[in-house]
């Protein structure tokens, strides 16, 4: 039976018509993207022939040092968005400085990029699922010149575009320009992403939450308390709820996404701000869950998007999912300060 099927490329392309003054450049951008994207993917799959292909620092048969695949997919990604002429600088997870492009070309694009190029790393060799999360904003310094570092401490509520890329049992891309969420898939036999979760909405009650409770003895109060009312019986509230946490965020986000839950990573005395990067983490996945009628806040009711940031890779607690999910633990918080 024959079916429309709908590729990446041509959905974001038919896309640009929602916004009358586009150029075309977003459209750019978020389609090499897509590209690197299944470059990194075919690594990916790859990564567990390492004993045969060799280790990250060996030489290949091509005489090629064989990288980390941290460091590759944050090369890759590099590349696509330098090559896509729209984008003139680059805030990564792997880099400590921002990347700005010198090229003539990358100077006159409109928008930055903040990228955790591979997130979840350590799942890398036990082959369980990791993704790649990206933010983009158009940039505050004049076009022509080299990217600031003020392009990139902007309020997450200014993106034009997140997703994220996650290599699981099949690869997808999710992504939102502020009009819904959209997921899509990679058919590898034609090599092309397919629209496979158009208009993605979240449920607003869910039965999962996701967090490491290895951590329980260092969590507040109120994260304590919202960990035994999940657990607590009551079949009206579809209590006791199941716990599922990979460890890799976009793994997890996605899950909770797709069937309802909440995902917390908190903070600790010892982490007054939590583990989660606010460009690159918190940031993109905020977009995605408030457009697919989710919620994200920071634990003490803060709007992750309305943060400013000070620094491109400070860390911010996340409370994000299912918006009445998110708003219980909110509770808890608020009344065990
Ligand atoms: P990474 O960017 O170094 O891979 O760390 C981020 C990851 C997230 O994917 C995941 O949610 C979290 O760290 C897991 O942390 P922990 O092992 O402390 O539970
Ligand atoms: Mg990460």
């Amino acid at each position: 039976m024959y079916s429309q099927v709908i590729t990446l490329n041509e959905f974001i392309i038919e896309r640009q018509a929602d916004f009358p003054y586009a150029k075309g450049e977003l459209t750019r951008l978020l389609s090499h993207m897509g590209l690197a994207a299944k470059v990194v993917n075919r690594e990916v799959n790859k990564a567990g022939l390492v004993d045969i292909l060799g280790k990250a620092g060996d030489i290949n048969v091509q005489g090629e040092t064989q990288q980390k695949l941290d460091v590759f997919a944050n090369e890759k990604f590099i590349l696509a968005l330098k090559g896509s002429a729209e984008c003139c600088g680059i805030a990564s997870e792997e880099n400590s400085e921002i990347i700005k492009f010198d090229t003539e070309l990358a100077k006159n694009g409109k928008y930055i990029v903040a990228i955790d190029p591979l997130d979840g790393s350590s799942n890398i060799d036990v082959n369980v699922s990791i993704g790649t999360i990206f933010s983009i904003f158009r940039r505050l310094s004049p076009v022509g010149h080299t990217a600031t570092e003020e392009d990139f401490l902007q309020e997450g509520a200014r993106q034009v575009a997140s997703g994220y890329i996650i290599y699981g049992s099949s690869t997808m891309m999710v992504y939102t320009t502020g009009r819904g969420v959209n997921g899509f898939t990679l058919d590898s036999s034609i090599g092309e992403f397919c629209l496979s979760h158009p208009d993605v909405k979240t449920p607003q009650n869910g039965t999962i939450y996701s967090i490491n409770e290895g951590n329980y003895i260092k969590f507040p109060r109120g994260v304590k308390k919202y960990l035994k009312y999940c657990q607590k019986k009551d079949p009206q509230t579809k209590r006791p709820f199941t716990s599922r946490y990979i460890g890799s965020l976009v793994a997890d986000f996605h899950r909770n996404l797709l069937i309802g839950g909440v995902f917390i990573y908190p903070k600790t005395d010892s982490s007054p701000k939590g583990k989660l990067r606010l460009l690159y983490e918190a940031n993109p996945m905020a977009f995605i869950i408030e457009q697919a009628g989710g919620m994200a806040t920071d634990g003490d009711g803060g709007r992750i998007m309305d943060i400013k940031p000070s620094d491109i890779h400070e860390r911010v607690p996340l409370y994000i999912g299912s918006r009445n999910m998110v708003q219980k633990a909110l509770e808890f918080m608020k009344e065990n300060k």
